[in-house]
């Protein structure tokens, strides 16, 4: 029990990373888990391209699960859209999800390049619930995740072909954590990151981003902040794209269905003023 105690203390560092592991622990919103429930990935991320309009319509005993269905697409095709901008990965990589959550996109990147997949996340209850589903899906020996701090995480200098962020960075100081992507990423290794952040050009955090970090107990950052820090750190992007315009859909039909949270007006009256961005951003390490 004492290592255990002094264990969390290692990875949980100060009371604002208590906090969010908090939330993650006791997170179980159907907006999660009613869409994992779909295929069995489940993701902590929004979505992304048009949605089918017919879902909206139709037999009103089956619309309910169609819309669900198709939130559960875009949100995938979000984590195909991460995983296009990888480069080539062998079945020899090793890569590393930050901020894992409850494994989604690491079980897509090990089914699409056959590679070892370590995920880690300071929800000791993700580590759990992901691990579970590593087993039952019979990957248990090349996709594992474990509770640790994405700032610190013990992994070895340069083991890394890749390493991907899928909404997660809003939690950390960002030169702190490319400052371990860049110790963790061999040459010529690929960073991705897919994040919001707020508009420097409109000025300062608009109220809908405000409202947003308060839901979520995030900090968002300005676009600004992502380019120093990569900059910073011996990572130079490759390609940036700006994914506001395919998310907006995802929001609007999350607004009209039964799993939504309240957060959805936030996000599209942000991305919509122009005061907040969804963006991917490709990185290699020199
Ligand atoms: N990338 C996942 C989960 C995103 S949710 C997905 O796309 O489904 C945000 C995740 O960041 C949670 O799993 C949370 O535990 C994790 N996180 C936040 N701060 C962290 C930190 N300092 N170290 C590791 N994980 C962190
Ligand atoms: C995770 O998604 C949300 C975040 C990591 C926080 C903020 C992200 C930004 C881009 C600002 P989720 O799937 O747990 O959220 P929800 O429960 O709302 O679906
Ligand atoms: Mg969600």
């Amino acid at each position: 029990m004492a290592s255990l105690t002094g264990h969390t203390a290692k990875v949980l560092r100060t009371s604002y990373q208590k906090s969010v592991a908090a939330y993650w622990d006791s997170e179980q919103a159907p907006v999660n888990l009613r869409l994992g429930e779909v295929d069995g990935l489940y993701h902590h991320h929004y979505g992304i391209g048009d949605y089918d309009p017919s879902v909206l319509e139709g037999p009103e005993d089956t619309r309910d699960r169609r819309v669900i269905e198709e939130l559960h697409r875009l949100e995938t095709a979000q984590a195909e859209i991460l995983l296009d901008h990888l480069g080539g990965i062998t079945a020899q990589d090793r890569l590393l999800d930050a901020g894992s959550g409850r494994g989604g996109t690491s079980f897509m990147a090990h089914q699409r390049f056959g590679c070892t997949v370590d995920g880690v996340t300071i929800s000791e209850y993700q580590v759990g619930f992901a691990n579970s589903q590593a087993e039952e899906r019979g990957v248990a020996d090349r996709v594992r995740f474990h509770f640790r701090n994405m700032l610190d995480t013990g992994l070895r200098t340069g083991s890394r072909r890749a390493v991907w962020t899928n909404e997660t960075t809003m939690y950390v100081d960002l030169t702190e954590l490319f400052g371990e992507f860049s110790r963790l990423l061999e040459y010529g290794g690929r960073y991705v990151c897919i994040t919001g952040c707020y508009n420097d050009v409109t000025g300062g955090r608009s109220k809908a981003v405000s409202r947003i970090d308060e839901h979520y107990t995030c900090n968002v950052h300005p676009r600004s902040a992502y380019f120093k820090a990569l900059a910073a750190n011996g990572l130079v992007p490759i390609d940036v794209v700006d994914l506001t315009a395919q998310t907006i859909p995802y929001w609007e039909l999350r607004a009209r269905s039964s799993v939504a949270t309240g957060i959805e007006d936030p996000f599209l009256t942000a991305y919509k003023e122009g005061s907040f961005h969804y963006l991917l951003i490709a990185a290699d390490r020199i």
